[in-house]
């Protein structure tokens, strides 16, 4: 049997590529969905080859996955890029949903500040900076359009299977573009047919030596729509690690609660107040679905 990666899937057909780049069409064995597992792109397989070309090939076994989302349906990311830039005005709660989800799917989150050249005192990097100064998350501020920071891009994206999201506009195709010479529609102009387009458009395995980049537009859709118990929320807060224990209460939401460790922390100027407000919005939209969730 052969190895490959799933660059692609549509239809029951999965295109899967070799390390030495020949490309192959596979179907997937009946067992997958008996097991309830299907095919993802980014799956390291086994498989057995038709014809090159031709679409009689089998996939046979889905090697062990390192991380696997659902929405999007995507295997073995290992770093979520998650960009944001002066304009439009950043979102910062969803670059802290966002985290949240990476962590959840174990993702190194890695934030970059695109458009740099419209700042040139550098202000939303420096915030940003600030801001996630304690939330394990890496900063890198660049500029897509100068070329700027992006040899630094290319370093941290070694060895990786990256995933780009973000709000429309911040410029995530404009990156890939600059990086390895793709020419993704960009600009203002295309994003009406490329919204039409998105909606049916597949994610797609790219690989540039030694990154490896799955588009999909399922991450700049996200949206934290999963229903979790919300006492779990304050766990995707590295800046709450600290404090675990010390709360009057247990458990502690760190929401209002009299002798809170994390409350007391912040009115001390230990976490930044942007993460709290942040996390108290997220708490009881946590709290709402949660309460909801037989409805
Ligand atoms: N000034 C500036 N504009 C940029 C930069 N990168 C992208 N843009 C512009 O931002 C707009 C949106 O970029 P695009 O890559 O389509 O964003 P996406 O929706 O995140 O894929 C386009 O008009 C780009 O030319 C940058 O580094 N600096
Ligand atoms: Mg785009
Ligand atoms: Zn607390």
């Amino acid at each position: 049997m052969r190895e490959g990666i799933i660059v692609r899937g549509r239809g029951g057909f999965y295109t899967v590529r070799q390390q030495d780049g020949e490309e192959f069409v596979l179907r997937a064995k009946k067992k997958f969905r008996r097991q309830g597992m299907s095919p993802l792109v980014g799956d390291r397989i086994l498989f057995t080859p038709g014809t090159v070309g031709e679409e009689d090939g089998w996939i046979e076994e889905i090697l062990p996955r390192k991380s696997q989302c659902l929405r999007p349906p995507v295997a073995n990311v290992t770093l979520l890029c998650i960009v944001a830039a002066p304009r439009p005005a950043p979102d910062w709660l969803l670059v802290d949903k966002l985290l949240i989800f990476a962590r959840k799917q174990g993702l190194r989150p890695l934030l970059i500040i695109n458009k740099s050249d419209m700042e040139p005192a550098g202000e939303t990097a420096s915030l940003a900076r600030c801001v996630y100064a304690d939330a394990e998350t890496e900063v890198l501020s660049v500029s897509a359009r100068e070329k700027t920071g992006l040899e630094e891009l290319r370093q941290l994206l070694s060895g990786e299977i990256c995933c780009f999201s973000g709000q429309s506009g911040v410029g995530k195709s404009t990156i890939l573009n600059a990086l390895f010479g793709l020419s993704q529609e960009t600009g203002d102009i295309s994003r009406k047919i490329q919204r039409g387009k998105n909606t049916t458009r597949h994610a797609e395995l790219f690989t540039f030596g030694d990154i490896q980049v799955i588009d999909t537009p399922g991450f700049s859709l996200l949206e934290m729509d999963e229903v979790f118990d919300p006492v779990l929320l304050r766990d995707y807060y590295p800046e709450f690690a600290p404090y675990a224990g010390q709360c009057r209460f247990s458990p502690c939401y760190h929401g209002s609660e009299p002798g809170c460790a994390v409350l007391q922390a912040a009115r001390e100027g230990k976490i930044h107040p942007m993460r709290l407000e942040g996390y108290h919005t997220l708490l009881s939209d946590c709290r709402q679905a949660w309460r909801e969730r037989y409805d």
